[in-house]
């Protein structure tokens, strides 16, 4: 199985600020937790960040013919990015999006997720731990289908 993990903008900046919404792990014990995930379930990973949308579209569609599942925190592109929507139809992987705080319990703009609506899962509010729910989640989806 080949993974990829995508992580949009500021991500980069965890544990730096708002340890209270994001909690205290940095950006490399994000990479650590599924690093070790993956390695324990005998996954291939590609871990992918950028603060740039076209990027986060380009590496979805590189992800098309090369991988077998992606994991997408899309940040702030959550609320925002139909392209980035498209971008994960047009894949047609099995993608879970994942969100270290509750985003259900923020702001209303916060409510809305576009790229949701091409995932077969959602998991907020876990903090990082997220990830490794979703990376789990997508082995079993892979064998059952
Ligand atoms: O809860 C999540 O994972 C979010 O995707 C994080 C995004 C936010 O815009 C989404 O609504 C929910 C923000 C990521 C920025 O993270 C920072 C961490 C530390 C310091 C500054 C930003």
């Amino acid at each position: 199985m080949k993974l990829l993990v995508i992580n949009g903008p500021n991500l980069n900046m965890l544990g730096i600020r708002e340890p209270e919404l994001y909690g205290k792990a940095d950006y490399s014990a994000l990479e650590t937790l599924v690093r070790e995930t993956c390695r324990a379930e005998n996954i291939d990973v590609d871990i992918f960040q950028s603060n740039h949308e076209g990027a986060i579209v380009d590496a979805i569609q590189a992800a098309r013919t090369r991988c077998d599942a992606i994991v997408i925190n899309p940040a702030a592109y959550t609320h925002t990015s139909i392209a980035i929507l498209d971008a994960l139809k047009a894949a047609a992987l099995p993608a879970v999006e994942v969100h270290i705080s509750d985003i259900s319990q923020r702001e209303a703009f916060r409510h809305i997720s576009y790229p949701g609506l091409a995932c077969v899962k959602t998991i907020m509010g876990q903090g990082i731990d997220g990830y490794r729910q979703a990376i789990l989640f997508l082995k079993e989806h892979l064998n059952r289908l």
